[in-house]
């Protein structure tokens, strides 16, 4: 696990697993599974004592209204640097490290484009939060979910690594600082290695993969095809010992 310090940015903690070929690992929690003090010391037990490099917290829809709450008490409960993963304007917080300014590139909602983001620049500016755009593209993997249906967006097809591939730096030429390539929570299956080679080949911001990465055998697949930093959400939700061999693995080489 890389330390991180206050002086050195989330950012360039990203960027250094790139440069240096380390395996980045996030465990997405989703807000409605942390809204208990009970759920949050779980996860903070097993996050804490893995190596896993970051904790993600956000989610396309969240119900219950606990969420400033439950990042407060995370925030005080654990160590590993956290950053937002917003679904909307809701979910900004101070109580993070970071936050992906997401920008919907695969869509073309213009809201997730640039409308949502102007509302959010003001908030933003006023507090002490790293900010991190990102360049954010929805990949069809097997089934609709719920990102793809709240953000109206259509995801590129998982067969189609060249439409990300040119998304991809169509994005980075937009300024971008990294690419996140995502099937969205509980996908059927992972982004294809294929399309994670692609899009690694056509940029060289650091790529963010995440979505349906439910084994080893996954995760080893999209840091072998290139992915800087995965995240792992529901298989961590389904048996959190999960974070532990991935950890294991990513030092294995
Ligand atoms: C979803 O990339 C994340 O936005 C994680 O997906 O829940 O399928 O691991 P999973």
């Amino acid at each position: 696990m890389l330390t991180f310090d206050n002086v050195r940015s989330i950012y360039h903690t990203i960027k250094t697993f790139k440069e240096k070929g380390i395996r980045g690992l996030a465990v997405l929690l989703d807000p409605d599974k942390i809204a208990d003090e009970e759920a949050i010391r779980n996860c903070v037990s097993r996050i804490g004592h893995s190596e896993a490099d970051l904790i993600f917290v956000g989610g396309s829809l969240i119900v219950e209204d606990s969420f400033h709450q439950s990042l407060k008490m995370l925030r005080s409960e654990c160590t590993t640097p956290i950053v937002l993963f917003p679904g909307s304007l809701t979910q900004i917080s101070t109580d993070a490290d970071a936050i992906l300014f997401l920008s919907l590139i695969s869509g073309r909602n213009p809201e997730l484009l640039i409308g949502q983001h102007v509302q959010a620049a003001p908030m933003l500016k006023k507090r002490s939060i790293e900010i991190i755009s990102t360049g954010y593209m929805l990949i069809d993997c097997g089934r609709p979910t719920t990102a793809s249906y709240i953000s109206h967006t259509l995801p590129i097809p998982w067969n189609k690594p060249e439409i990300a591939a040119v998304t991809a730096m169509a994005g980075e030429m937009l300024g971008l600082s990294c690419i996140y390539l995502d099937g969205g929570s509980g996908a059927e299956r992972p982004v294809s290695n294929e399309m994670i080679r692609a899009v690694r080949e056509s940029v060289s911001v650091p790529l963010i993969v995440g979505g349906g990465i439910r084994t080893e055998s996954d995760a080893n697949a999209a840091w072998d095809a290139g992915a800087d930093l995965i995240v792992v959400g529901t298989a961590f939700e389904e048996d959190p010992e999960i974070v532990f061999d991935l950890a294991r693995t990513k030092n294995i080489r």
